[in-house]
């Protein structure tokens, strides 16, 4: 069951990380109106800009009577100039109301593995051959991961229903796409849909194998045909692809458009659906026997077992001892 909470009464315990080029702050605080105690994350992140906002026109298929769209160039725009300089000027500009929405996204109650996962720290890349993933990652992730309910209250129709834009039914290969949680749901060239598998027994890439293949070729063709109705993107113009390691373990495809550089987009984490689809057509069981790179974060209890067995922060600190000792002629 979702609680309840009131976004107003929250109150900041520490900044998690703020980072310029998104425009997102995340927070880390409570809400003591519910629980002193319980951990809250908040999000909140400037929406990117919509094409439509910028017209200086009133667009021909609006009605004349309707009221006129929100745009930048409307008159309660407020400048304030910083300076003007010869042909170049600065200024500081608050649009319309409308215009200054941010998203705010909140986990509550959360726990020490989203705390962990929403603060900046050191990152190491582990290349797992599958004797790794057999001893190390598996054991971990089976006992430690996030819980899947949000996964299995969308496929049950339980939560986010009206937010569904396809779902094909079918038990093997079956899915259901809908926005992503990092998406603002306005402004189509900043998309992010997730393709969610309906199977409950594929954990991640790892466990693909050649009998996944119609699964992935109907998800990648469905998708692409009904993002095409639904929002006029051209397929060709669509970035689908995984992560490993994933932070859900239920198999699902990021999908995105190519010319928006999609939130938390990072290629040491992901895998094109072309690319994957091609890798099982030419050997069945690919992802069990592919060494797989993926990202560690400091504070992981992953990185703490990985750390044990390949020395993963050693290595680091060997190589500054050396460079320390480094000839002149580079240093
Ligand atoms: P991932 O590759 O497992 O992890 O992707 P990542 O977060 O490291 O990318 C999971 C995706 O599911 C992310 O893009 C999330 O934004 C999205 N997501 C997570 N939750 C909890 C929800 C949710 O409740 N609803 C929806 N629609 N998307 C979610």
């Amino acid at each position: 069951k979702s609680p309840t909470y009131d976004l107003t009464k929250f109150h900041l315990k520490r900044i998690l990380s703020n980072n310029s080029k998104c425009k997102s702050i995340t927070l880390l605080g409570t809400f003591p109106d519910i629980s002193e105690t319980d951990a809250a994350i908040v999000v909140f992140e400037k929406n990117a800009y919509r094409e439509s906002d910028v017209a200086t026109e009133v667009p021909a298929d609006q009605d004349a009577d309707s009221s006129p769209k929100p745009s930048y160039f409307s008159t309660d725009l407020q400048v304030r100039t910083d300076f003007i300089n010869n042909i170049y000027a600065s200024f500081q500009c608050v649009p319309t109301q409308e215009l200054c929405t941010v998203k705010g996204t909140v986990i509550y109650p959360a726990t020490e593995k989203h705390i962990e996962k929403y603060s900046i720290c050191q990152k190491y890349i582990i290349n797992e051959t599958p004797d790794l993933y057999e001893s190390i990652t598996l054991p971990y992730i089976t006992s430690s991961q996030f819980s899947l309910d949000w996964v299995y209250n969308i496929l049950e129709h339980k939560q986010e229903t009206e937010r569904i834009v396809f779902e094909d039914k079918h038990p093997e290969n079956g899915f259901v796409l809908l926005p992503d949680l990092k998406w603002d749901g306005r402004n189509v060239e900043t998309l992010y849909l997730l393709g969610i598998v309906r199977k409950r027994d594929i954990k991640s890439l790892r466990d693909l194998n050649a009998s996944h293949l119609p699964l992935l070729r109907n998800l990648r063709e469905s998708a692409k045909q009904a993002i095409l109705e639904r929002y006029g993107l051209n397929p060709n113009q669509l970035r689908m692809y995984f992560h490993y390691q994933p932070s859900f373990y239920h198999l699902h495809v990021h999908i995105n458009p190519i010319r928006n550089d999609a939130p938390g987009i990072w290629c040491e984490k992901s895998h094109m659906l072309d690319t994957v689809i091609n890798n099982l057509e030419l050997m069945n069981d690919y992802y069990q026997r592919a060494s797989l790179p993926f990202v560690l974060y400091e504070g992981n209890k992953l990185l703490e077992l990985y750390d044990k067995q390949l020395e993963v922060r050693q290595v680091v600190a060997q190589e500054l001892s050396e460079a320390d000792e480094a000839p002149e002629a580079f240093t």
